[in-house]
């Protein structure tokens, strides 16, 4: 692997992997228990990455949407903006350990996007893309679940650079590694492939009530 701003925090996360921090041995049913195994609860909202934290600027903010999809585009901010809306409330559940309850907030819903650029029948895959490097991999499936959003605003207020402004994916219901801060791709992919985390020894699902921490 190449060296990053961040390479103790990569070595440190990778030896949680090998050896299995936190895990509880246990599985939980999310209709009925809200926090997930093994996560405690915080009020604060921590920052977590890699080190490098792009500044994206209005000006400079592109997003693509692309792969298998018969309408490729790219929008730039006033075009994201202008798509429609969606309010939702949600929980995040990082994998260090920290969940954070009744979240606000404000972006494009998934399944817009979804539409908007006509996904492919064959697309099972999605891969995140962003400014800084990052990759994450999720499933068609999931990426298409109501509460996931593409977010500009948390609790009413913009979102800060740290955590992923102007635009951030939010997938509520994955450890939050798969919600890609300052993202600029989003592409539609008939087979796999494992993101960063992903590849250094981190869960391809990555369902916390499941506990999938660690691949
Ligand atoms: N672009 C980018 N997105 C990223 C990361 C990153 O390093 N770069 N880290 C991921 C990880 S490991 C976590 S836990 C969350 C943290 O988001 P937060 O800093 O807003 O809490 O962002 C995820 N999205
Ligand atoms: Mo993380």
């Amino acid at each position: 692997m190449t060296e990053h701003p961040n390479e103790k925090l990569i070595r440190a996360k990778q030896r949680w992997a090998a050896d299995g921090r936190l895990l509880t041995g246990t599985t939980a049913d999310p209709e009925t228990t809200r926090l997930p195994p093994g996560q405690r609860l915080v009020t604060d909202w921590p920052v977590l990455d890699l080190g490098t934290q792009p500044i994206i600027t209005p000006e400079r903010f592109r997003l693509t949407i692309d792969g298998a999809v018969r309408h490729p585009i790219t929008l730039d901010l006033p075009g994201f903006m202008a798509l429609p809306m969606t309010e939702a409330v949600s929980d995040m559940h990082c994998v260090t350990q920290w969940s954070r309850y009744d979240n606000l907030w404000h972006g494009v819903a998934a399944q817009t996007l979804i539409d908007l650029v006509a996904v492919s029948d064959k697309a099972r895959h999605v891969i995140l893309h962003a400014a800084d490097g990052y990759t994450t991999n999720l499933r068609l499936d999931q990426f298409a679940q109501p509460d996931v959003l593409l977010v500009h605003s948390w609790q009413n207020t913009p979102l800060t650079p740290e955590h992923g402004a102007p635009v951030r994916a939010l997938i509520p219901r994955l450890y939050l590694w798969k919600s890609a801060k300052w993202i600029r791709r989003i592409a539609f992919s008939i087979t796999d492939k494992p993101g960063f985390w992903e590849e250094n020894g981190y869960h391809n699902n990555a369902d916390p009530w499941l506990e999938e921490r660690y691949s």
